[in-house]
């Protein structure tokens, strides 16, 4: 099977699988796990931030995030295709007690004109108050979109003018970096929290990183607990993310390229539509012009593991274990169906 479904679908390299086996552990509850302590380290200094705290999924990174910013009864701008809004469980709404205003954008990518229009002041009678802003970088659904920097900056700037906060979803934000060439404390630099994943691109098997000032991480923690997300030696598991950090990074352009090569195929095909240009990370969308269940079906009989993502679009994620064979072979099979 070539496994196209998801860059999370991606196995333990044999240095991770070595360094867990080897991992020095404590309980992180108290604080103690030295693995656990030196990823958070070192994910801070990546990200150019005070703190880290590990937390065992992006949904739960996210959960945290949007909690620092928000009170009860809140809202947050987000985009219409944000993972915070379609694929999280509606779990801001109880944890966070908020309210998501999505706003409609082509390619997941906000822009501050449309979120001044959508800010809504508190006031006595019938508004919530906006407190927060949730960006996405590479955003997912829009196909693995960038945010421009002076975008982000702008946002930031302009939010954090009026008191409101700036969460980013950046659970590939190195496949940001990797295609942009901007470094990642540059691309977070005024966000005020940014979540990350191990266990996509970066190949971990388990584990996201919130990272933030000291003072949000120090909250987060406690509500990492609240979560029953207290994990004793997580070091196992930890040992694995940092290998993910330090030498997985660096190939993430392969997996772009390999999208770009399966983007430029599809669009020749008949009956798919994409916009090939715009594939920059490691995420394609396309439509096709039939059912979607069907053509995904189709192309799981021909040994192509393809996710329908709503209406007629049909995602296709590129990770390291997939070869450029492989993507060249899932575009045979596709147009083949
Ligand atoms: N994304 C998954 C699915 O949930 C859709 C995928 O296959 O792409 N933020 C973003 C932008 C994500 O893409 C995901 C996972 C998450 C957060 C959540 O991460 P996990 O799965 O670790 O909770």
């Amino acid at each position: 099977m070539i496994d196209l479904r998801s860059d999370t679908v991606t196995k333990p390299t044999t240095a991770m699988r070595r360094a867990m086996a080897e991992a020095h552990v404590g309980d992180d509850v108290y604080g103690e796990d030295p693995t656990v302590n030196r990823l958070e380290r070192r994910a801070a200094e990546i990200l150019g931030k005070a703190a880290a705290l590990f937390v065992p999924t992006g949904c739960m990174g996210n959960a945290i995030g949007i909690r620092l910013h928000t009170h009860h009864g809140d809202e947050v701008i987000c985009d219409h295709r944000a993972h915070v809004l379609d694929w999280e469980l509606a779990t801001h709404a109880w944890f966070s007690g908020c309210q998501l205003r999505p706003i409609p954008t082509a390619d997941g990518i906000l822009r501050w004109t449309e979120i001044e229009r959508a800010i809504r002041p508190r006031d006595a009678a019938h508004n919530s108050a906006t407190t927060a802003i949730c960006l996405e970088d590479a955003h997912n659904m829009g196909g693995g979109t960038l945010y421009p920097l002076e975008e982000i900056d702008a946002i930031c700037d302009r939010a954090h003018e009026r008191g409101m906060k700036v969460h980013m979803d950046g659970a590939r934000i190195f496949n940001a970096v990797a295609a942009s060439g901007v470094p990642a404390s540059r691309i977070a630099a005024k966000v005020d929290t940014v979540m990350f994943c191990l266990s996509k691109g970066l190949g971990a098997p388990v584990g996201s990183m919130l990272v933030g000032s000291a003072e949000d991480i120090a909250r987060g923690r406690v509500f990492r607990k609240t979560l029953g997300g207290g994990m004793r030696q997580a070091g196992v598991i930890a040992a694995a993310g940092l290998i993910a950090l330090e030498e997985m990074r660096e190939r993430l352009a392969e997996d772009h390229a390999n999208a770009r090569l399966i983007a430029e195929g599809v669009a020749r095909v008949p009956g798919v539509t994409i916009d090939a240009a715009k594939i920059v990370t490691n995420i394609v969308i396309f439509e096709v012009a039939r059912p979607v269940e069907e053509f995904v079906a189709a192309a799981k009989t021909r040994g192509v593991l393809l996710s329908g993502v709503g209406g007629q679009r049909v995602r296709a994620v590129t990770h390291f274990d997939v070869s450029r064979q492989d993507c060249e072979q899932a575009v045979e099979t596709i147009a083949s169906i």
